[in-house]
């Protein structure tokens, strides 16, 4: 009893690997475990096989993965998971470092903590993001080698955090507390709110990716630094998948902006643009707009934007929220179908603001997202103005470097299109730079030097990246090709990926011939993309094509990563709910709901991802669900009467509040909508009863 072991219950889910747990009771053959998950089990003699002895290195868990005894998915996933229940978010794996998103801010980034991880070997101290940036200091010095530190996971794993905190860090330690620290730290802000935006992954999702070279001198100060920025995902701009934003720094303005200066622009509440309500969020919980773009307005003082560099930038973005407003009205000329813009103030304003007259012809999304996209990479060139400081003859003898590498992560969304392609190879990329550092490199080097060594297994996505971009006839050469082509259509694209690579395993064709739909299978999973690439035809013809541009600007960050000495940082998201300390089971979840309502019987299975269950039962948990919504509109009901018995009909908003209060408790918003009238508009929730007083 009190011996700890791990328990396969062969549940045969998809990420199905054992758990640890610790005896209860041993009793005549029989064992009742307590499992990590905290649910007991009986372990019976026949089923011995389900449960094996816990290395004594596990049982605690270890900083570093290297020492674990049982050194298997199962073992370095617990050791994850009771240093992460203890509030420890960083654990080695040798030299690479793996954070879990905490989701709370932890008291371990103090000028003390800075201090105590000056100067230390990795190991001396608890794992964490500063011993990182603290040896790449270090190993620069020593080895007068240039570093990198990739920082990778997928969205909302905390990659833009650890990048600020290993800035913060070699700030702190390169110990001049002057103006090119601080004009470098102030460039972040300025760069989340025009490249970063709410997302249903993360609240602050980078829609870029980064590499912020950092200068050193030969004291080990920082002289500099140079910032290269990669494909922003322009489409965010004209619209939004529901429950996420558009970029941060439309809503700051809409809340901080002085009112005659809004006045001035036209502009009024982030409720009226269309461009900022496609996904019915203005609003994002935990982050302050108004407070925000006061902070974004003195860091770009501290960059040097001007006054008239400013307005200029507000400007361009209002002539944006405008042009999302216009409408069109389809006409005929000469027998030719043809839409013009209909009159109205926003096309004065924009029209104004962008000092053009207002024979605009047709703007086409396309255009708009255009505009935001060259702001953008005008405001990084405006920054690297203010920071970079080209070598001279001197110093680039003696200049170092330390390079931080923060792109967006993986991303599988319903509708996958042209760039989550694009952000899906570059993270193959990435995983390639891994798979080659952490083990090809070093098994190539063991053969070479005739050392023993136990191989060890590891996926290696070479296949996938040369299907994308290497092979002759890859999919992106394909892509490119058929939209400068005069006749090509998604359909004919479609075609020549299918015939050219539906044999290789990482690809899915369509199921059928009506399916647009193809996938790739990514290290990280199967990725499907919604066939959507020649609608962006405005810009892949450009010459040189957006892709072939983005495989170019990879190319080069590969180039530069690979002279560098590099660290690695692997992020992991511990729950989709953006929330600290949850654990997700849904599996669990659902096996109780249908236990508690459908009774322990042998009428339903729970598959890998699905429910199945007999007719009858649906039917029996529509009824549940029903009465369930039913009684509460009751309550609401009553709540109503009661309040208007007590107030009169006017002060009703007093009521709705009282509502909101009820229903949320039961339901998320998106179920209901409170009218002005006081109704209640109830939504798929209730689709035979649509309204309640
Ligand atoms: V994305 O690919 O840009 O969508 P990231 O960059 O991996 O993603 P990010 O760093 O933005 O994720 O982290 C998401 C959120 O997790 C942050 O806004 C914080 O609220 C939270 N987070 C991440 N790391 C830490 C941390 N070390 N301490 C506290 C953290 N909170
Ligand atoms: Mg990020």
């Amino acid at each position: 009893m009190g011996d700890y072991v791990w328990l396969d219950l062969k549940t045969g889910r998809e990420f199905d690997v054992p758990v640890g747990a610790v005896v209860k009771l041993c009793d005549s053959g029989q064992i009742q475990v307590l499992d990590d998950e905290g649910r007991e089990h009986w372990i019976f003699p026949q089923n011995a096989t389900n449960i094996k002895p816990m290395h004594p290195t596990s049982v605690h868990g270890v900083e570093d993965m290297i020492r674990l005894g049982d050194l298997n998915e199962a073992g370095i996933l617990r050791n994850l998971l009771i240093r992460y229940n203890e509030h420890v978010i960083y654990t080695y794996t040798g030299s690479i470092l793996v954070a879990v998103n905490p989701y709370q801010l932890l008291p371990i980034y103090t000028p003390d903590h800075i201090r105590l991880y000056t100067n230390r070997k990795i190991g001396e101290m608890p794992p964490h993001i500063f011993a990182i940036a603290d040896n790449c200091y270090f190993n620069m010095q020593r080895n007068n080698k240039d570093q990198c530190c990739i920082i990778s996971g997928e969205s909302g794993a905390g990659k833009t955090e650890s990048t600020k905190l290993i800035l913060q860090f070699l700030a702190a330690i390169s110990g001049q507390h002057s103006w090119i620290e601080q004009q470098v730290l102030e460039a972040t802000p300025i760069l989340e709110a025009f490249g970063n935006a709410k997302t249903i992954r993360n609240d602050n999702s980078s829609r870029f990716g980064k590499y912020i070279d950092i200068h050193f001198n030969k004291r080990g100060a920082i002289e500099g630094a140079k910032i290269e920025q990669y494909l922003l995902e322009k489409s965010r701009v004209c619209r939004q998948a529901a429950d996420e934003r558009n970029y941060h720094i439309f809503y700051c303005m809409l809340k901080g902006m002085a009112p005659e200066m809004k006045a001035k622009l036209g502009l009024g509440l982030a409720r009226e643009y269309s461009y900022l309500t496609t996904g019915n969020c203005t609003e994002c919980d935990g982050r302050d707009d108004l407070a925000d773009y006061s902070s974004i307005l003195s860091a770009m003082k501290v960059l040097m934007f001007s006054e008239t560099e400013n307005l200029e930038i507000s400007k361009l973005l209002a002539a944006i929220l405008h042009l999302g407003n216009l409408r069109f009205e389809a006409r005929t000329y000469d027998n030719l179908d043809a839409c013009v813009v209909v009159r109205s103030p926003d096309l004065m304003t924009a029209a104004s603001l962008m000092e053009v007259c207002t024979n605009l012809g047709i703007m086409s999304n396309t255009v708009v997202h255009g505009i935001y996209g060259r702001l953008f990479v005008w405001i990084v060139d405006k920054i690297n103005a203010a920071i970079y400081r080209p070598p001279t003859c001197e110093s680039s003898v003696i200049r170092r470097s330390i390079g931080l590498l923060d792109i967006f992560g993986f991303e599988n969304f319903i509708v996958n299109s042209f760039e989550q392609l694009c952000i899906n190879f570059a993270n193959e990329n990435l995983q390639q730079f891994f798979v080659r550092h952490v083990f090809k490199l070093e098994q190539e080097e063991y053969n070479l030097e005739d050392i023993n060594w136990q191989h060890i297994e590891f996926t290696d996505n070479q296949d996938a990246l040369d299907m994308i971009a290497n092979k002759p006839m890859n999919i992106i050469s394909l892509i490119d090709e058929e939209s400068k082509f005069p006749k090509g259509t998604d359909a004919t694209m479609l075609y020549k990926l299918n015939s050219q690579h539906k044999l290789n395993t990482n690809y899915f064709p369509p199921k059928n011939s009506y399916e647009t739909q193809f996938g790739i299978q990514h290290f990280a999973g199967v990725l499907s993309a919604k066939e959507r690439y020649l609608t962006h035809r405005f810009l892949l013809k450009r010459s040189p094509t957006l892709s072939s541009q983005f495989k170019r600007s990879l190319e080069m960050l590969m180039r530069t990563l690979s002279v560098c000495q590099p660290f690695f940082v692997r992020c992991i998201k511990p729950n989709e709910f953006k929330k600290p300390m949850v654990r997700e089971d849904l599996r669990g979840t659902c096996q109780r709901i249908v236990s508690a309502r459908l009774g322990k019987q042998d009428d339903w299975q729970i598959g890998k991802t699905k429910i199945f269950l007999k007719d009858q039962h649906d039917m029996q948990l529509e009824i549940e669900r029903d009465k369930a919504i039913t009684d509460k509109v009751i309550l609401i009901q009553k709540s109503v009467r009661r309040l208007k018995a007590r107030t009169n009909f006017l002060r009703l908003r007093s009521a709705v509040v009282f509502i909101q209060k009820v229903w949320r408790g039961y339901r998320s918003r998106k179920n209901y909508q409170i009218m002005k009238s006081g109704f209640i508009r109830l939504q798929a929730v209730c689709r035979s009863r649509k309204y309640y007083r």
